[in-house]
């Protein structure tokens, strides 16, 4: 907005500027305190978990605000700490809401202070840190933690400035066992089967190597636990900045826009005070791993065949994808046929219903989520995403062709994305070594990257001839026809 000449940025003290149909925190900013410590404040978090916590705050829950984490870069505390660390959340559907989320209090940045970040692990105030550090955060290469990555190598010589996850978590549990302090719940919300014990093993493995000492301690006073999180929140881009601000009236650095559609499953496994999340729409359950893998195999599943495949075919965004009937139907058959029949559906969910809710989802013109957002660090995600229902179908002597069909394009999108300089992978260099060989190699080359070998699919002839068979007549034929003849199949 243009006040005297002078555009006025979303703060605190300009609340009461916004358009009248904003919704505004019923809190004072003041009065609250961050019981919660996250790491990772991207755009998913606070379209997410922040929007449960400022729920909360509104309900009177005054000690449930969130201190932010950014582990590399300043950008998200640039934009925000001028703003008092409030945000606008855009909800994007058939109607569209506008919201002010005041649930950070503030963010610290790492590198530029990796004390302030294991002190604020450390202080007692602290009862939950939950994480949004993405797949390649956890460093699991062949089912485990890898610890001879470089990163985690770092943290094993020198905790004080670590530079994993692992190393901020296990120095501020180091001094919380040592002044004998509170109990403490630490709660993945990334996209993965069983966070909670990767994140378990890392800290572990500091631990044993700097302060075995503390490892009875977490045994009783920290709980390592997991949570199924869902809901589309694309990229900030510039139209998005101009939609905000000509609607609230106030300029924002950094809204984020997300789907009507909000999810958040719980494990019940709190050392720490466990926050009232289940007032606000979450729901607490003993065992996580099915959620997990609905949500995965169901929905990132899909997701990742409609980008690869979309990429292939020259779209920009999830929903046009889904336009292209074969595509659509194609994709939905592989999720049908071949990952929901050997997938353990919880009680409360109906599986085909769920899929196809999904879908319904993703058809979202509203909210335009890029193919090469979901693209990107495929290499972690198919891993979690594809793989384990390809090994699960094999184990069941089913064959899963439509996953064969989708890892033969997802080979032919990392060269293709490589070539045209589309692709961010934390394995981009890795893959690039191969790119003057023969695409006629990359099977084997890019599926060990991305821990093949660890599964069993890899080694089972039949599965891997129907992938190089579908891989060689995408090369010759392109994606569209090979496409349309296996749907003659
Ligand atoms: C997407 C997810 O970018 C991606 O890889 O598949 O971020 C997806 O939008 C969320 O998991 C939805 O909850």
């Amino acid at each position: 907005m243009l006040s005297g000449g002078r555009i006025v940025r979303l703060n605190t003290k300009n609340l009461s500027l916004l358009a009248k149909d904003v919704i505004t925190p019923k809190y004072n900013k003041n009065d609250i305190n961050s019981a919660i410590v996250h790491f990772g404040v991207g755009n998913f978090h606070r379209a997410h978990q922040a929007v449960y916590s400022d729920d909360l705050l509104n309900l009177g829950e005054k000690k449930w605000g969130i201190t932010g984490v950014s582990l590399r870069s300043s950008s998200m505390r640039d934009k925000l700490k001028p703003q008092d660390y409030l945000y606008t959340q855009p909800t994007l559907g058939l109607s569209t809401e506008y919201r002010i989320i005041g649930a950070l209090t503030e963010i610290l940045v790492a590198p530029e202070n990796p004390t302030a970040v294991i002190n604020a692990v450390a202080n007692a105030r602290t009862q939950l840190v939950t994480l949004t550090i993405t797949e390649k955060g956890y460093y699991v290469k062949d089912g485990n933690v890898d610890t001879n990555h470089a990163d985690i190598c770092h943290d094993l010589n020198n905790i004080d400035t670590p530079k994993t996850v692992f190393g901020y978590l296990a120095a501020a549990l180091i001094q919380r066992a040592s002044s004998n302090s509170k109990a403490i719940t630490i709660l993945c919300c990334d996209n993965m089967n069983g966070g909670g014990e990767y994140l378990h093993q890392g800290v572990q493995c500091l631990l044993e190597k700097h302060s075995p000492d503390t490892l009875s301690w977490v045994k009783t006073k920290v709980s390592f636990s997991a949570s199924m999180v869902d809901r589309v929140t694309p990229a900030t881009n510039e139209k998005l900045l101009h939609q905000v601000s000509n609607h609230t009236q106030l300029d924002d650095a950094a809204p984020v826009a997300a789907e009507p559609f909000s999810q958040w499953v719980i494990e019940d496994n709190f050392a720490g005070e466990r926050p009232p999340f289940d007032k606000v729409g979450a729901l607490f359950v003993k065992a996580i791993a099915p959620y997990e893998q609905v949500k995965l195999r169901f929905l990132n599943a899909s997701h990742s065949i409609l980008a690869t495949l979309g990429y292939l075919l020259g779209d920009t965004y999830v929903h046009e994808t889904l336009q292209r009937n074969t595509l659509a139907q194609f994709t939905e058959q592989a999720i049908k046929q071949d990952v929901l029949p050997i997938t353990h559906v919880p009680d409360d969910i109906n599986g085909s219903d769920y899929i196809d809710q999904v879908f319904e989802r993703f058809h979202n013109a509203n909210l335009p989520y890029a193919c090469l957002q979901v693209g990107s660090d495929s290499s972690q995600k198919i891993q979690q995403r594809w793989l384990p229902s390809i090994d699960d179908a094999l184990a069941q002597n089913k064959q899963p062709r439509h996953l064969a069909f989708a890892l033969a394009a997802w080979v032919v999108y990392i060269r293709k994305a490589l070539e045209n300089g589309d692709l961010s992978d934390p394995l981009n260099a890795e893959f690039s070594h191969y790119l003057p060989a023969s695409p006629n190699n990359d099977i084997q080359h890019f599926l060990s990257l991305a821990g093949g070998q660890h599964f069993q699919y890899f080694t089972h002839l039949g599965f891997m001839n129907q992938v190089e068979g579908y891989h060689a007549h995408i090369l010759e034929a392109g994606v569209e026809q090979a496409l349309n003849t296996f749907m003659t199949q």
